[in-house]
């Protein structure tokens, strides 16, 4: 009897230990476990800070870069103001004109200025600009540098307008647009760097 009862109490003291222990080794893990997020999430912390950090930076050389590029045109265009311009060494109607200015990211030249119109004039060309009554960019025309006696529209056969470099401020004529002729086209000197300041 007195046997039985030891080992009864051996059994139960056996069960009160196995489940401190477990107690004791789940405490343990959970700690451990919380710890180790804890870790994970002042990593992540610095991690966060150091990426914006190095976008900081990126963003800073990209803008370099783009005003670096910005200070000058592609090769064989001229830089103007905020345009880059190039000269074509064909003639061709005026369509055919805008059309290789497009496939150039551009458009034909629209003179909206004196200054702009002295800086054709230097180029001492005669040539398609972007104007058929209105500016292939829709606007209407305003002013005009215009020779004597033009826009004439030679009994409506003059349609598409020149600068004439030969005459003295190379000043626009009308002119039929299926005759052949050397063109200007123009860009903005850096759309991208207008795109990421917009
Ligand atoms: O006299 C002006 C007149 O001169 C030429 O026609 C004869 C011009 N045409 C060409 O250059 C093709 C006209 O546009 C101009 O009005
Ligand atoms: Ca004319």
């Amino acid at each position: 009897m007195a046997f039985g009862l030891l080992c009864v109490l051996q059994v139960a003291l056996n069960v009160y230990l196995r489940i401190n222990c477990m107690e004791d080794n789940i405490q343990h893990n959970v700690t451990g476990h919380k710890q180790l997020l804890q870790t994970n999430d002042s990593i992540l912390e610095k991690e966060i800070e150091l990426l914006k950090a190095s976008n900081n930076i990126l963003t800073k050389e990209r803008d370099q870069l783009l005003r670096a590029k910005g200070n000058s045109c592609p090769e064989k265009w001229m830089s103007f103001g905020s345009s880059c311009y190039y000269k074509s060494s064909i003639k061709a109607t005026w369509s055919d004109s805008r059309q290789d200015c497009r496939e150039r990211g551009a458009d034909l030249i629209i003179i909206n200025t004196k200054e702009e119109q002295d800086f054709v004039r230097n180029l001492h060309t005669r040539a398609w600009i972007g104007l058929d009554w209105k500016w292939v960019d829709e606007t209407p025309l305003i002013n005009g540098f215009w020779k004597y006696g033009e826009p004439n529209e030679n009994n409506d056969a003059e349609n598409c307008v020149e600068v004439d470099g030969h005459a003295s401020n190379s000043e626009w004529n009308d002119i039929p647009c299926d005759f052949l002729w050397y063109w200007i086209c123009e860009k903005p000197i850096n759309p991208e760097l207008l795109k990421h300041q917009a």
